[in-house]
């Protein structure tokens, strides 16, 4: 017999009612659901925020009161449940189709809402309103992602890192698609599907995941030379962002600006965050992987939430085309680069992440970034990757999504009056009225709306002429241009540009994974193209593996000597700033509270945020008596995840210290990780079990202000005495 309606004994009441009262609190608060996106959606009649009752009561998702959320339909207390239970059917029901396919590649990304400012007029150079005017703004989503792993990889694996801006303009989105390394691994989308096959998990087992360091990764990238300028960035640092509030973006291709008079200058977009570059350690990754596999996920949503905005600077290399002329490469080519010191960047505006998602899916897994979607005054070259581009994001968005309609999901959707006569299609949520979904037509001689019309003057125009270099329309051909052949230059570049530090990073990173192919002749082949790239940086990644050095592979054409690029290096650009950065302090029973506090109030006082580390999450008793809040348990909060260090404990306490594995590491780990470390007196006994030698960055935890001004900072000095020399 059905239950439903009927008095319940009192097992089934008390196990309903905790949550009822609980979400009706929730469901009463009108903040909680964001209806912004239900204003303007052009299906007429008043705006209606469906998601919340007023009276907070749960119901289906056809809005059928429903009372009992703990207890599906039975007959009888003990089954079998019934068919006829829609609640339980069609809760199960969504539940099981919840999960969409994970993007192709980027799959595991985290997002922001911002704001975005125009700080220089370029009316000169581009129709496109927002530049028109110094203070123009517009709303702007922002996702940052990884490339190879999957959505429930880790933040910290060596790989570029996706930096897609969505700018909802007044005239439309622009989606400025871009990655944090200047050049790509390919100069055709043809080769695409290719590259991203090689550096996915190896198709029969599935392994690695989100890692390039595998037998098809290299074993493609050494049969296509094209692709060794990119890999020197992917070896770098810049593939072991610190945090992405950290890390340079690059619009990658060369893009027009198109202004008033229809003249046409070419643009390379960059992003240069506030805070300055940093990175970590190839190790400290590794182990942070670990520790925190949101690492960066966590410290965008935390700087975030407590009001530390992410800011970056957007700026412009413009350029024409005699400049493009002149160059020994072609501006087309997605491979290249133009080296800041031959076109200095203008700022052009500014970016701030003031806002995170308020939910996950519907925002940072729904958004659909199309380098497609630009408005008037901003258009594409002839660069075959970009072209490609243009057609693979609106495609893989159909299967991502489901529909043809994934522009009307309210974090894609324009924020500026959309009217067009497509129609229809799945999950269609528009509701057009009249009968107008053709064009042209009359319908307005007799009264009806007639729907819109383009606009000539101010409708979005491509380029009528076709004078970009290599664009003469002749015939059809499946070739590379000439000037596109010159695979090594910018390698060598790239690497002659670092600092020493940086440039046995890169080493490193080539030995690391050269040793994980199992196929020696790809490690010989790589070995061959890093000939072409410079002698010693080959001579080096041999030594390292115990290799001969063999011959260098043919080459379309052999590197030539450019000058060195300060701008490629992330040392050399080193802000030396401790704001954004993080402290970790590992406090015993009976330490010094106010020593604790000076570093607390040195720390924030230069916008780093500092979090008190304990052996016992309850916090320590302090030598006042006082206890004070831990923040982490030290098991918890390895230093991996602290820009710098501070011990200050009482000598009973240190003692206990220097018996705990986990009290040792966070200290050795700081050590080998080049942090600054500051301890009191009594903690000597710690950092000599952790074999800590005395060096600048080893300090006293009496003076804050020395080791916070060491928190955006490395001692690279201390490198090579931990370190195997490469
Ligand atoms: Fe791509 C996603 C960046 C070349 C095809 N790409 C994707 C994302 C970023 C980039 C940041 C993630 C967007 C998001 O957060 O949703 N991709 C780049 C850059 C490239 C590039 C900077 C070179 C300059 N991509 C590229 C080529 C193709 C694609 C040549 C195909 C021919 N990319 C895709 C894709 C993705 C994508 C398969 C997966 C999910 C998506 O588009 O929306 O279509």
């Amino acid at each position: 017999m059905k239950t439903e309606g009927r008095p319940q004994p009192a097992a089934q009441l008390s196990s309903s009612n905790p949550t009822t009262s609980a979400s009706l609190q929730k469901h009463s608060n009108s903040d909680a659901v964001d209806t912004r996106y239900q204003e303007g959606t052009g299906q007429g009649g008043e705006p209606q925020d469906t998601t919340t009752d007023p009276q907070g009561r749960i119901t289906t998702n056809h809005g059928v009161p429903i009372s009992d959320n703990q207890n599906s339909l039975k007959a009888g207390t003990r089954g079998p449940t019934l068919l006829e239970d829609f609640v339980l059917r069609e809760k199960i029901f969504h539940f099981d189709h919840e999960r969409i396919p994970e993007r192709i590649v980027h799959a595991r990304g985290s997002g922001a809402h911002g704001t975005f400012t125009v700080t220089r007029a370029i009316p000169e150079l581009t129709r496109a309103a927002l530049f028109r005017k110094k203070g123009n703004s517009c709303d702007v989503f922002v996702r940052f992602s990884t490339v190879a792993g999957s959505k429930g990889s880790k933040d910290t694996p060596r790989d570029v890192r996706g930096f897609a801006t969505k700018f909802y303009t007044e005239e439309g989105n622009w989606d400025l698609v871009a990655n944090n390394m200047a050049p790509f691994f390919i100069q055709d989308a043809i080769k695409f599907p290719d590259i991203v096959h090689a550096v996915k998990p190896e198709a029969d087992r599935m392994m690695p995941q989100a890692a390039s360091a595998h037998d098809t990764f290299w074993d493609f990238v050494s049969l296509v030379p094209e692709t060794q300028a990119m890999i020197m960035w992917l070896m770098s640092d810049r593939a072991l962002p610190r945090s992405f509030r950290m890390m340079e973006g690059f619009g990658v291709h060369t893009f027009h600006l198109i202004n008033d008079r229809d003249e046409v200058s070419f643009v390379k977009f960059h992003w240069k965050p506030r805070l300055g570059m940093q990175s970590t350690l190839w190790d400290e990754a590794v182990k942070i992987s670990g520790a925190d596999p949101d690492f960066l996920r966590r410290d965008l949503w935390e700087s975030i939430d407590k009001g530390d905005y992410p800011e970056w600077d957007l700026g412009i290399q413009v350029f024409d085309e005699k400049f493009a002329a002149r160059q020994p490469y072609d501006v087309l080519d997605a491979t290249k680069i133009i080296p800041e010191e031959d076109v200095p960047i203008q700022f052009i505006g500014t970016l701030q992440l003031n806002r995170n998602p308020d939910n996950f899916f519907a925002e940072t897994e729904q958004v659909a970034f199309l380098p497609t979607n630009v408005p008037p005054g901003i258009g594409f070259s002839n660069d075959p990757l970009l072209q490609g581009r243009l057609f693979s994001y609106m495609d893989t968005q159909k299967s991502r999504l489901g529909t043809t309609n994934f522009h009307q999901i309210p974090i894609n959707a324009p924020r500026c009056p959309m009217h067009n006569f497509n129609r229809d299609g799945l999950m269609q949520t528009q509701v057009p009225k009249g009968r107008a979904n053709y064009e042209p037509n009359s319908l307005g001689e007799a009264g009806e709306p007639s729907g819109p019309r383009a606009d000539a003057r101010g409708g979005y125009r491509t380029l009528s002429r076709m004078t970009e270099l290599g664009n003469e329309p002749t015939e059809k051909l499946r070739v590379r241009p000439e000037r596109f052949a010159d695979h090594f230059t910018q390698a060598r570049q790239f690497y002659l540009s670092q600092t020493p530090v940086e440039q046995a990073h890169i080493v490193s990173a080539l030995i690391f994974e050269l040793s994980k192919c199992e196929l020696k002749h790809i490690r010989i082949r790589q070995l061959s193209q890093l000939r072409n790239i410079d002698e010693d940086l080959a001579q080096r990644v041999a030594n390292g593996l115990a290799m001969d050095l063999p011959p260098a592979a043919p080459a379309a054409k052999p590197a030539v000597k450019v000058p060195p690029s300060d701008a490629l290096s992330i040392i050399k650009q080193s802000k030396h700033s401790s704001k954004g950065r993080k402290l970790g302090i590992l406090v015993t029973d009976g330490a010094d509270g106010n020593t604790v506090e000076a570093l607390r109030s040195a720390a924030t006082a230069q916008g780093a945020t500092v979090m008190v580390v304990c052996p016992k999450v309850g916090g320590p008793v302090l030598a006042s008596g006082r206890q004070m809040e831990a923040d982490a348990l030290l098991d918890g909060a390895p230093s991996v995840i602290f820009d710098g260090v501070a011990v200050v404990a009482s000598a009973a306490g240190a003692a206990e210290l220097a018996r705990n594995k986990a009290a040792i590491d966070w200290v050795s780990d700081a050590f080998a990780h080049l942090k600054a470390i500051a301890a009191t007196p009594e903690a000597q006994v710690l950092l000599q079990k952790a074999n800590v030698e005395p060096d600048a960055f080893v300090l006293e935890a009496g003076s804050p202000d020395s080791l916070v001004a060491k928190l955006g900072d490395r001692n690279w000095d201390r490198e090579a005495t931990i370190w195997p020399a490469r």
